[in-house]
């Protein structure tokens, strides 16, 4: 109330949902500032190690929910709403879903630093103040159109703005020899404002900080110029630096854009290492050989990865260290974390813009390059700078102490191919670190119902210590258990299904099979090989409509990059064949699909909980990890996949006999793609994938000429393998049906995913970079 009526400025009998979801957030937040300050403190007092992580995205979804878990006032809360005659829910799902991600990446920053204030470990977050996050999507016609997102249109109660902490970030101009040093003058430069959102820990013992930067303009506007009536020319600084922050690349995979977009990963880097070095000498003097005794730097992917040239650029500038010296302090202070194995993601500018945008910088990296090939002895096949390009995978790998991979089989694939040179010379440096998700968002808030069962059977320790799943091992065995299990599950799928019908007008039948596969669209996930699986098996249930069919909802989700052309046709497709199927009386009763738009974390946390089934089937050898499906393991749907990123660790963790497996190993998907005619031949030999490309060639989902390009790809390029792989799915979706008719083998396997999932904590994860990497 007292927020309500002093922050809000508002009388209870005139709030709004909007009123009271403010007041309640700030009256959280008031009990989160408390150990977030004395976390500060303990780190300062002490001359603790910090870590920072920095990451151009940060998906953390929506902050009310989890805070109130973290703070462990569940109950409470909800017993204060309902005295006050206000509805959980709502209030909940007033709170706009912060997208400052595309996926994955993103999703495993949040819950990495969720995880380093659960365990107590001093971290800064460090990212962009995106104003615009990713875009909403919805459906016209099936076919997907972006609009902006707008989540800071209104107050943003978590954050605190820091106006003296701003840092000036700099662009292209000259660099000048004066006095024999270097001198940079920058042609453009914008400030990067700090903004904190404390991120409190499980059982609130500690919190932490994500800084996120907003770009201010440096000066507001040039007067002079204004005064001389070239108004626009005038706004340039205030345009500059609105453009920097202003939205997420829709992208995760391939770089738009390109000036702003490095801009943009030099301005967060910029001001992140200034900010931490300013950090550093204000608790440990000016003497920054112990930087890497006290800090510890992860780059998220490449995006960051000029860090190493900046670092050294500050070093050597700013601080007056020599350039050999610079450049070990700054080696043993950033490491970097692959994400991917596909080259359009590997970073790549043009040595032209890198020189116009960044010159000093390219300078540096020019060092680096010459010192690295002197100090290795090698040829030019491991160096920074190829074709006239700055490749940002090499560099971040030079300058860092570790490079880490994101599950066994990704790791061992960076080994041997993306970095297979630079491997052979530092044997050492690159460890696996196998991702996780963090189960108080996970499990905790998002399956009320299994955390009630699991708290009852096992206790409430699995909230900090995940390993205790196991636990629930010997319950596999006990009727009584599965039967609360099977009842917890049907709760949510109960909810969900009274979601789709008032969004999507979709009657689902909580009794089938909820299929889902929720991801960014993209070729190498394969949602052209679900539905086309769907399409055969509607036409085999037409053949034999009075079959023993075993109903099923297919459930997509997912965004498309709005320039991936072949993505979108996908989506489209989907749709498309979703009206058709769902209109059709004979089919109906055993197969329905649901696409509700705009997926996004708050959607996650509604349909990961309701799965069965987890849709984990890209091609062998291309997902790096995935992070998806160790939610839906943990929350007990059992996974169809193939051998690729982290499910080859589910698998050996929750056993073969409770895992669907299909499909071409890594290896053997580069034997198959190497083979001419690889998918016109493997269409031909599969009656079910040939009727179903069919059926699309004929217009019996909308009109034809919508996909003849996609057809065309699939029968002679096939680049991902969706033919060579298809008899395998269906065979295994097969097996699924089977499976899920039997109602108490189902459960079994469903309770022993449960147990087994512990070790995809983000605890476990952060632990293992605690002591390989960052030694804190
Ligand atoms: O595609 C990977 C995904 O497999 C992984 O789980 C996630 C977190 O490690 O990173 C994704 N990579 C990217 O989004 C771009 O590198």
């Amino acid at each position: 109330m007292y927020h309500l009526t002093h922050t809000q400025g508002r009388g209870p009998e005139f709030a709004t949902v909007f009123d009271w979801r403010l007041a309640v957030s700030y009256t959280i937040r008031d009990l989160i500032v408390t150990p977030w300050m004395a976390g500060h403190r303990t780190s300062r007092d002490n001359k603790l190690k910090r870590v920072y992580y920095l990451s151009m995205e940060f998906l953390i979804g929506r902050i009310l929910g989890d805070a109130i878990i973290n703070l462990g006032l569940d109950h409470q809360m909800d017993e204060a709403l309902e005295s006050l005659g206000l509805n959980r829910t709502q209030i909940l799902e007033d709170e706009p879903d912060a997208a400052l991600g595309n996926g994955g990446l993103g999703r495993l920053a949040a819950c990495f630093m969720e995880s380093l204030s659960s365990l107590g470990v001093p971290a800064f977050g460090y990212g962009i103040r995106y104003e615009h996050g990713l875009f909403r999507q919805r459906f016209a016609a099936g076919q997907q159109v972006e609009t902006p997102e707008d989540w800071l249109n209104q107050p943003h109660p978590w954050e605190f703005v820091r106006v003296d902490y701003s840092y000036t970030i700099g662009f292209k101009g000259e660099v000048e020899t004066v006095d024999g040093h270097s001198v940079w003058l920058p042609g453009e430069s914008v400030v990067a404002r700090a903004y904190d959102t404390p991120v409190i820990g499980w059982q609130a013992n500690w919190a932490n900080t994500l800084r996120l930067w907003g770009a201010q303009p440096t000066n507001l506007f040039d007067l002079h110029r204004f005064n001389a009536g070239d108004y626009a020319a005038a706004a340039e600084p205030e345009a500059l630096a609105r453009t920097l922050s202003r939205v997420l690349y829709p992208d995760d995979t391939t770089d738009q854009g390109k000036e702003l977009r490095l801009k943009q990963e030099y301005f967060l880097t910029s001001a992140a290492l200034q900010d931490i070095i300013r950090r550093f000498v204000a608790e440990h003097g000016e003497d920054l050989a112990h930087l890497p005794d006290k800090v510890a730097i992860q780059l998220n992917d490449t995006h960051p990865a000029i860090a190493g040239p900046e670092l050294i650029r500050l070093l050597m500038d700013e601080h007056d260290l020599p350039f050999a010296q610079s450049l070990d302090l700054a080696r043993r202070t950033l490491n970097y974390t692959n994400h991917t194995l596909l080259p359009e993601a590997l970073e790549r500018w043009s040595i032209w813009l890198m020189g116009h945008v960044l010159p000093r910088h390219l300078q540096i990296i020019r060092m680096i390059d010459e010192d690295h090939r002197k100090s290795t002895g090698r040829p030019a096949n491991v160096s920074i700078i190829d074709h006239d390009e700055v490749r940002m995978g090499e560099l971040a790998f030079i300058m860092a102490g570790k490079v880490n991979g994101v599950s066994a089989l990704h790791t061992d694939l960076v080994r041997s191919t993306v970095f297979a040179d630079l491997h052979k010379l530092h044997p050492d440096r690159i460890v696996n670190l196998t991702n996780g998700v963090t189960p108080r968002r996970w499990l905790r808030m998002s399956n009320p119902p299994l955390a009630r069962l699991l708290d009852k059977t096992i206790g409430t320790g699995w909230t900090g210590d995940l390993d205790l799943l196991k636990g629930l091992a010997p319950y596999a065995d006990d009727g009584g258990f599965l039967d609360e299990l099977r009842a917890a599950k049907r709760q949510n799928k109960v909810a969900l299904s009274n979601g789709l019908l008032a969004d999507l007008g979709i009657n689902a039948d909580p009794e089938a099979i909820f299929d889902v596969q929720v991801k960014r669209m993209h070729e190498y996930k394969r949602q052209l090989l679900n539905i086309l699986e769907t399409i055969a098996l509607w036409h085999r249930i037409h053949e034999s409509p009075n079959g023993d069919w075993t109903p099923r909802l297919k459930i997509f989700g997912g965004k498309a990059a709005p320039g991936y052309w072949t993505a979108k046709t996908i989506i489209h497709l989907i749709n498309d064949v979703a009206k058709t199927i769902n209109d059709d009386p004979v089919t109906s009763q055993f197969l329905k699909i649901a696409y509700p738009p705009n997926y996004n974390v708050s959607m996650a946390e509604k349909l990961i909980p309701a799965a069965d089934l987890s849709e984990q089937i890209s091609t062998a050898g291309k997902e790096a990890s995935g992070t998806g499906n160790m939610k839906f393991t943990m929350n007990g749907a059992l996974t169809i996949g193939t051998l690729d990123g982290a499910n080859v660790e589910i698998r050996e963790l929750v056993g073969p006999d409770n895992f669907f497996l299909f499909g071409l190993t890594a290896a053997e998907a580069e034997t198959e793609k190497a083979k001419p005619g690889h998918a016109r031949a493997a269409i031909e030999k599969s009656d079910d994938m040939k009727i179903a490309l069919q059926l699309i060639a004929e217009g019996r989902f909308g009109r034809p000429e919508h996909y003849y390009a996609l057809l065309d790809r699939t029968w002679n390029d096939d680049p991902f393998l969706v033919a060579s792989d298809f008899d395998s799915y269906y065979r295994c979706q097969r097996s699924v049906d089977s499976a899920y008719a039997d109602h108490g083998h189902w459960d079994r396997m469903s309770a022993l995913n449960i147990a087994s999932s512990g070790f995809f904590s983000s605890d476990r994860t952060i632990r293992g970079y605690m002591e390989t990497i960052w030694h804190v």
